[in-house]
């Protein structure tokens, strides 16, 4: 049984997207980020950084979005969400994980937030730097998906390609989203097609990039 600490759009909604997926046991607890639920004692005693998403695993608490979609996938194999270990395919699985979570993610943390890096006066400096990144880990990932793709591990969807796609989510308004790369315009549209994204935006309650 799980428990996801989550807000909606968040982090939280590739981990929260994967459950449904597997059709895992799970309950939501939904946090007011704006009441700064996720700043209180309660919630930093499982998640010490404060930030979203926080996953009870009978009752224990595991972070990190990246981490949990490794977690997930594994936990539930009989949906082949991740390669086998040991395969070639499981290594280009990590690289893709980690390229998502350490390259582009970092990126859009500054974009969102992008008084942290550098205080409030440099704001704008840095949102133009992470644009840049963001924008040429799309023109990577975009190549790489024109020449192996339709999905990052070739023809089949594995949990990096969801990870990837509630990455593209978080570009729906820049100025160059994820979408204007033709391959990823095509795997967003294949990976909204699935049904647990629709069940996904029913239960986070959204509505935009649908
Ligand atoms: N590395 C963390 C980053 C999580 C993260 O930055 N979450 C954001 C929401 S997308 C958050 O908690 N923001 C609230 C805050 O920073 O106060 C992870 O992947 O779980």
């Amino acid at each position: 049984m799980y428990t996801l600490y989550y807000s909606p759009g968040a982090a939280s909604l590739v981990v929260h997207w994967l459950l449904i997926e597997t059709g895992a046991r799970h309950e939501l607890r939904r946090l007011d980020t704006a009441a700064g639920e996720h700043k209180r004692p309660e919630y930093l005693a499982l998640n010490p950084s404060g930030l979203i998403p926080t996953l009870l695993v009978h009752g224990e608490p595991l972070t990190e979005a990246a981490a949990l979609v490794l977690y997930l996938a594994d936990a539930h194999p009989h949906f082949g969400l991740a390669p086998a270990v040991g395969d070639i395919d499981r290594g280009r699985y990590y690289q893709w994980v980690l390229h998502l979570a350490n390259t582009l993610q970092p990126a859009f943390r500054i974009w969102f937030y992008p008084q942290e890096g550098a205080g409030e006066a440099n704001s704008e400096a840095a949102k133009e730097q992470a644009r840049l990144k963001i924008e040429a880990a799309w023109a990577r990932i975009d190549a790489h998906l024109q020449r192996r793709g339709p999905y990052l591990l070739g023809a089949g969807v594995s949990a990096a390609d969801f990870l990837l796609c509630m990455l593209m989510r978080w570009s729906r308004n820049m100025p160059r989203p994820a979408t204007a790369w033709p391959q990823l315009a095509a795997h967003a549209q294949r990976m909204k097609a699935r049904p647990s994204f629709r069940t996904l935006y029913e239960r986070e309650g959204l509505d935009e990039w649908r």
